[in-house]
């Protein structure tokens, strides 16, 4: 039986052993070994690899004694009670599902560190007043159905269950049968009857600036702008040998075009506009025939909505006019499209003082990346603790982070909920 010991201590630490034998464990599933000896993870949504990974952690969370649901749109939420079950409780967590070159660590370590937090609690003999949470939202990483974020979109109601469950990937499997099929279709309504009081997300960089400056913890203050659109450019396919370049309709030079043009764009706008194309098919895709369909992505982000727009309708116009050029046609298809978040300037405050109490430097950064924080900060008090990435790397197999700074953004993470849960 815990006792019930006075909180916060300052002295509780994390066990950096368990965080890190954990994130090894749930490393060896749908494990991906790289050319160089690195290795990461390949468990996209709803796979069997994601499967087995929800698995093995739904199973760490009950061996914690936690009351684990999983809602419509296969969330699993794990309760550890607290001392008053009259207050809500304080949610940690993030994502478990990867891309397919995907670290150890994107996602993952939010996840086992709540887990750990809750651990080291449990071991410590210290109960907070308030419950303790912790999370995995389903297809965080939009990589196989779109939009990203789409679990934590539908638990705090900005995406209908029905449509999200009517996503289709690029094979036109449905989401909703997959998540059936993987035993993961829970019965918890979504979106979510009541909200945690708050919310802490921990995760890795995935960029340069951490590491760059040398600093630890990073405060996150927002997440920028995100905007994801499939682009189908339909020409006609003929002879690579006969067909004079006069009468070619060749979809392929428009999306070559298209794709050049995205980078001068973010080129010319400069600060933290950033464009990439990461998927493309190409029909018939044979080298002795000039395509007939070519279908692929943009994704374009920023910290500065207006900006972003302006990127788009500037991309957007000119994929239109290279269309026309080519006697092509082109539709568009938004699969993604988020505006900048700003965390609640009083929880970034406090993932800055206490990592400051702790001794760890820290500064405050937006996030390049989504993430579920922010989607959890439309319905309570949200932010974000990040640690550096090596190299920078991440949607890497590469991905990696120094075992202390894992174990300082753990204790921070540790700290924090523990005053949270205290107020
Ligand atoms: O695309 C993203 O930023 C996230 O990894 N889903
Ligand atoms: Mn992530
Ligand atoms: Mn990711």
């Amino acid at each position: 039986m815990i006792g019930v010991k006075p909180v916060p201590d300052d002295a509780l630490r994390i066990d950096l052993g368990r965080l890190l034998s954990r994130i090894a464990a749930l490393g060896e599933v749908g494990r991906v070994n790289g050319p160089a000896g690195e290795w990461g993870n390949a468990r996209l949504a709803l796979t069997d690899a994601d499967r087995d990974g929800r698995d093995l952690v739904t199973g760490w969370m009950r061996d914690l004694g936690m009351e684990v649901h999983v809602d419509r749109i296969g969330n699993a939420i794990a309760t550890w009670r607290g001392t008053d079950p009259t207050l809500a409780p304080v949610m940690m967590g993030s994502h478990i599902d990867t891309v397919r070159t995907g670290g150890r660590f994107d996602g993952n370590l939010g996840v086992l560190a709540g887990l750990e937090v809750v651990e080291a609690l449990q071991v410590a003999g210290v109960r907070p007043r308030r419950g303790l949470q912790v999370a995995f939202f389903t297809d965080e990483e939009g990589a196989r159905f779109a939009p990203d974020m789409l679990g934590s979109l539908v638990y705090v109601g900005g995406l209908g269950l029905e449509s999200a469950l009517d996503a289709r990937d690029s094979e036109g499997i449905r989401l909703g049968d997959e998540l059936h099929r993987i035993g993961y279709s829970g019965a918890t309504p979504c979106p979510a009857a009541a909200f945690p009081a708050a919310f802490v997300e921990l995760h890795i960089e995935q960029g340069p600036v951490l590491e760059d400056e040398g600093v630890t913890i990073g405060a996150v203050t927002g997440v920028q702008g995100i905007s994801w659109t499939e682009l189908t450019i339909e020409g006609q396919s003929a002879h690579a040998g006969t067909t004079p370049m006069r009468l070619r309709r060749d979809p392929l030079v428009v999306a070559a075009r298209v794709m050049a043009e995205a980078r001068m764009i973010a080129h010319r706008l400069g600060g933290a506009q950033v464009a990439t194309t990461g998927r493309m098919d190409v029909f018939p895709n044979l080298v002795n025939v000039v395509p007939s369909k070519v279908t692929f992505t943009v994704d374009l982000r920023n910290t500065d909505e207006r900006i972003l727009q302006e990127a788009e309708q500037t991309l957007f116009g000119f994929a239109h006019r290279m269309a026309a050029d080519e006697g092509c046609d082109i539709t568009m298809k938004s699969l993604a499209r988020f505006e900048p978040v700003e965390f609640d300037p009083e929880m970034v405050e406090l993932v800055e003082s206490t990592a400051r109490r702790l001794g760890h430097s820290c500064r405050r950064m937006p996030s390049g990346a989504g993430h579920d924080a922010q989607m959890l900060a439309r319905v309570c008090p949200t932010s974000m603790i990040f640690v550096p990435s090596i190299n920078g790397l991440s949607h890497n197999l590469a991905e990696d982070t120094a075992p202390t700074d894992l174990e300082a953004g753990a204790n921070v993470l540790l700290q924090m909920v523990v005053q949270l849960a205290q107020r």
